[in-house]
């Protein structure tokens, strides 16, 4: 199959989905013959400089991030926004479903004409393969898409990446009370930009608002996010209700009058920080698929685990042993 990045890049630029969908697949790709065509592709749309709003959305599982977008995301394309999700689905990766997984929880969403719905391939972007989810950021903003949403399942690690790609960063909880309550993930709320409690709505009304008194305590003393002043707001995704507000909210963020340049600066150390990251990995990849030193770190390991040698020696003579000249 011929590439003709430039002929794609057009098509991208036009807005054409399918442009679009084969570029993403060659993004994607793992093959070494699409590196090339994958860089020049990303290369070419970040020159474009085109704005958008990037936006994370991260919860445990079945907090209801996948309704909340559907929701949210018809909202925007009725304000004729177009809208790019990025949605990564580690539970449906499992079952190998995450295409059809998520494109029908995002039922609504899905059919607009105005959006674009990409599940990631399996085994995710985060963690592994550093800046995947960027560079498919870079292309939706050359593709004309004015609001980019990434989500991703609550598990640690993966929030703070999120993070670390967009503008404004939204953790969905659940109304909780109690005990539950414990469980308040500091670096979780630490990191977000809004706390949206979802699902109130029905019975649970009542619990999500004392839940929103809880966190409103909570962020108080955790101090607030760097950048703004963060908000905790209820939301019923499946009732649309309160997303609204919270859209509201991010406007006037962007509104502020220093907004630009907290952009400005949040992206260029974002930027820094991939940097930094891919030139660390691929170091490690370097080094860790030398032969002699997968086997001289299997040897030190056993010797570890069997007691014959502590940590800090083992790691003095493997280095000694990486020896770059
Ligand atoms: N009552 C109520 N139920 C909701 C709301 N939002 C989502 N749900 C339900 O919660 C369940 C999980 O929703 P999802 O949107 O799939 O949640 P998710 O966070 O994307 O889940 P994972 O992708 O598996 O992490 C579904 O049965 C939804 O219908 C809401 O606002 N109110
Ligand atoms: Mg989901």
């Amino acid at each position: 199959m011929k590439i003709d990045v430039n002929e794609l890049f057009d098509g991208i630029k036009k807005s054409n989905v399918t442009a679009l969908s084969r570029a993403i697949t060659i993004v994607e790709s793992k093959a070494k013959k699409h590196q090339i065509f994958a860089s020049q592709l990303v290369n070419l749309a970040k020159s474009e400089k085109k704005q958008s709003i990037r936006i994370g959305i991260s919860g445990m599982p079945g907090s209801g991030k996948s309704t909340f977008i559907d929701s949210f995301g018809m909202m925007l394309t009725n304000l004729n926004y177009k809208v790019a999700v990025i949605a990564v689905d580690p539970s449906s990766t499992v079952s190998k479903g995450s295409i059809l997984g998520d494109k029908t929880r995002m039922e609504e969403l899905s059919q607009s004409e105005n959006s674009f719905i990409r599940p990631s391939p399996s085994g995710g972007y985060l963690g592994g393969t550093a800046g995947k989810t960027r560079d498919l950021i870079s292309l939706f903003e050359a593709a004309n898409y004015d609001i980019i949403i990434v989500e991703t399942v609550g598990i640690g690690q993966s929030e703070t990446e999120v993070k670390t790609m967009v503008d404004f960063f939204l953790l969905l909880i659940l109304p909780a009370g109690g005990d539950e309550l414990q469980g308040i993930k500091k670096g979780a709320v630490e990191l977000a930009d809004m706390i949206i409690i979802n699902k109130a709505d029905g019975d649970k009304l009542k619990l999500a608002k004392r839940t929103k008194l809880d966190y409103h305590q909570a962020v108080r003393i955790l101090g607030q996010s760097n950048k703004f002043d963060k908000k905790v707001v209820l939301c019923s995704a499946l009732e649309k209700t309160g997303l609204d507000k919270i859209w509201k909210q991010i406007i006037e963020y962007t509104q502020a009058e220093n907004y630009s340049s907290l952009l400005e600066e949040n992206r260029k150390k974002q930027d820094e920080y991939w940097v930094d990251k891919t030139f660390r990995n691929t170091i490690i990849d370097y080094i860790t698929s030398n032969p002699n030193i997968k086997s001289k770190i299997v040897d030190l390991k056993s010797k570890i685990l069997q007691n014959e040698i502590s940590t800090e020696l083992a790691l003095i003579e493997l280095l000694d042993s990486i020896n770059i000249e």
